[in-house]
C-alpha cells in the first residue's frame, strides 16, 4: 500500500477588495484543519490568492499586473510555506505568475513536505476571449491576460508516487489526462473557478455545470487509472456566483468525497496510490492496447475537418 492522506481545500468567495494576507490567513486555517486530520498533502484551487480577476475588463497593464505574483514564495505567501514546512505537509495552489522576462501565466505549483517546489504547471487550455464581449452576461478574459502555458503537462515524483497538475478548463480536455497518463501519473490535482451560469446560455445553470465538471474528472480518472483531486473556488464574488462541488475521484472513476458548501471547506480522504495499478495493467495498459497509427489527427489537426459533401 502507498497511502497518502489528501485534503482538498475548497475556498469560498474572495471579494475584489480582499488582500492576499486575508486569503493566506484563510488558507492557513484550512491547513490547520488538515493538520488535525493528519493530512500529507493539501490541495487549494486555481488563482487561490485573489478574486477571479479575469471577469474584469482592464486596459491598463499596470493595473493587470497588480493581480500577478512576480515571485513565489513572496512576502504574502511566506507564512503559508513556513507553516506547511513546520507541519511536514505538501501543498499545491494556483496563482497568476509574472515571470522575470515579462510573461503572464495561470500557474500552479506543488510544494513538497520540505518546502521545495517540485512541480510547476502553466495552464494550457485558456477559456474565454481576448476583447470585451458585449454579448456575454459577464466577461471571461483569460485569453487577454494570460499566455498559453509553455511547460506541457509534466509529471514528477513526490509523496511516493507520480503526480501531475492541470488547471480548471484543462479538466474538460481528454488530451490533458492522457498526456499525463502516458507518463504514468497516479494523482492529478487541479483547481477551478467555474461560474454557476453560462454567460452565453442563461438557461444552463449550476446543476448542468456541475454535472459536466464531475463527468470530465471522473472519465479522466477512469480512462487513465489515476486519482483526480478537483478543488473549487466557489461562492459569490462581488455578485458573480461560482459553484463548489470539489471532488476526490478514485482511479475507477468513482467520487469518494464531495464538498457540500460553497464556502471554505475541507475534504479529507486516504488515497492509496497502489489503487492505480490494476487499471494500468489491464484495460488501460497503454503499451498493449493503444493504436497510435489511428490517432494522427489528434496532434495534426486543431479544428473540425468535415468529410466531403455528398
Ligand atoms: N477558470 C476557468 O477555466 N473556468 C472555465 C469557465 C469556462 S466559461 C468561459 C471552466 O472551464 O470551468
Amino acid at each position: 500500500m502507498r497511502e497518502i492522506i489528501v485534503a482538498a481545500a475548497q475556498m469560498g468567495a474572495i471579494q475584489k477588495a480582499e488582500g492576499r494576507q486575508q486569503v493566506v490567513a484563510r488558507m492557513m486555517a484550512l491547513m490547520e484543519q488538515a493538520k488535525a486530520a493528519d493530512a500529507d498533502f493539501i490541495v487549494y484551487p486555481e488563482l487561490t490568492l485573489t478574486t477571479f480577476f479575469p471577469r474584469y475588463y482592464m486596459e491598463d497593464q499596470g493595473e493587470v499586473d497588480t493581480w500577478f505574483e512576480a515571485e513565489m514564495p513572496n512576502a504574502a505567501t511566506q507564512p503559508l510555506f513556513q507553516r506547511a514546512r513546520e507541519y511536514g505537509m505538501a501543498m499545491t495552489f494556483g496563482f497568476a505568475e509574472l515571470t522575470p522576462d515579462g510573461h503572464h501565466f495561470n500557474t500552479s505549483v506543488h510544494v513538497d513536505k520540505s518546502g521545495a517546489i517540485v512541480g510547476k504547471y502553466r495552464k494550457v487550455h485558456l477559456p474565454g476571449h481576448g476583447e470585451f464581449d458585449p454579448d456575454r452576461s459577464f466577461q471571461h478574459l483569460e485569453k487577454r491576460y494570460f499566455e498559453p502555458g509553455d511547460l506541457g503537462f509534466p509529471v514528477y515524483r513526490t509523496l511516493g508516487g507520480v503526480f501531475g497538475m492541470c488547471i480548471c478548463n484543462d479538466r474538460r480536455w481528454p488530451e490533458t489526462y492522457r498526456s499525463m497518463g502516458l507518463q504514468g501519473v497516479e494523482m492529478i490535482t487541479l483547481g477551478y473557478n467555474t461560474p454557476s451560469v453560462n454567460s452565453q446560455k442563461s438557461e444552463e445553470g449550476p446543476e448542468k455545470r456541475m454535472f459536466h465538471s464531475d463527468l470530465v474528472m471522473q472519465s479522466g480518472a477512469y480512462q487513465n487509472s489515476t486519482w483526480v483531486v478537483g478543488v473549487a473556488k466557489a461562492g459569490s464574488e462581488d455578485g458573480h456566483p461560482m459553484f463548489g462541488g470539489s471532488i476526490i475521484v478514485n482511479p475507477e472513476g468513482e467520487i469518494v468525497a464531495k464538498a457540500v458548501s460553497e464556502d471554505d471547506e475541507l475534504l479529507v480522504h486516504t488515497c492509496d496510490l497502489d489503487d492505480t495499478v490494476f487499471g494500468k495493467q489491464t484495460i488501460f495498459d497503454f503499451a498493449r492496447h493503444r493504436r497510435i497509427e489511428h490517432y494522427g489527427r489528434i496532434t495534426a489537426q486543431v479544428g473540425v475537418e468535415l468529410p466531403p459533401e455528398e
